[in-house]
């Protein structure tokens, strides 16, 4: 399965509004199954299909030390949210940096499965946050959203210039 390349932060990519999947299909699985593999490779917790490029409701998550508990959410809703808890964020689209972001400690979600079997589920912990934080995603935010203007400018700065002196080592 090939892996697949994440978008990151400031490509206007990411600031895409998913619309819903209309059909859980093969070749929507087939993309889970791509999206699994680039998200234990990263290493990372959690992949909206957004940061692939494929803009359409869907996330993959897996917040388990084993990696053997993977999650896949399609078209999800937030039922019901309460609690807050505070979290250092990190994100793949994000490379290298980590900032403390306040979420929904608990959710309710519904979603469709990889079957196309409707399900909710009651979530807390790391798992609500890494969902709430690919919702995020789907709608076209980042957690560097939810800093203030000066560190996202900051963090963009940074960014910016490491793929300045990447494209610099390959000419
Ligand atoms: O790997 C990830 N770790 C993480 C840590 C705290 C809160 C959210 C996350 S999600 C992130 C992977 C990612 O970018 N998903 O969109
Ligand atoms: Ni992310």
């Amino acid at each position: 399965m090939p892996k697949l390349k994440i978008l990151e932060f400031p490509d206007p990519r990411l600031r895409t509004k998913a619309t819903p999947v209309d059909e859980v299909n093969d070749d929507l699985r087939a993309l889970i199954d791509d999206m699994f593999e680039t998200m234990y490779d990263a290493p990372g917790i959690g992949l909206a299909a957004t940061q692939v490029d494929y803009h359409q409701r869907l996330l993959v998550a897996d917040v388990s030390v084993d990696k053997d508990d993977p999650h896949v959410l399609i078209n999800p809703e937030i039922l019901e949210k309460d609690g807050v808890t505070v979290t250092d964020e990190g994100c793949l689209s994000v490379p290298g940096f980590y900032e403390e972001v306040e979420r929904a400690e608990h959710i309710r979600v519904r979603y469709l499965d990889r079957n196309g079997t409707e399900l909710e589920l009651d979530v807390h912990g790391l798992l609500a946050v890494c969902i709430q934080h690919e919702m995020d995603h789907l709608d076209g935010k980042l957690f560097v959203d939810y800093l203030s203007e000066a560190k996202r400018t900051r963090i963009r700065k940074k960014l910016e210039k490491e793929r300045r002196l990447q494209a610099d080592e390959v000419a």
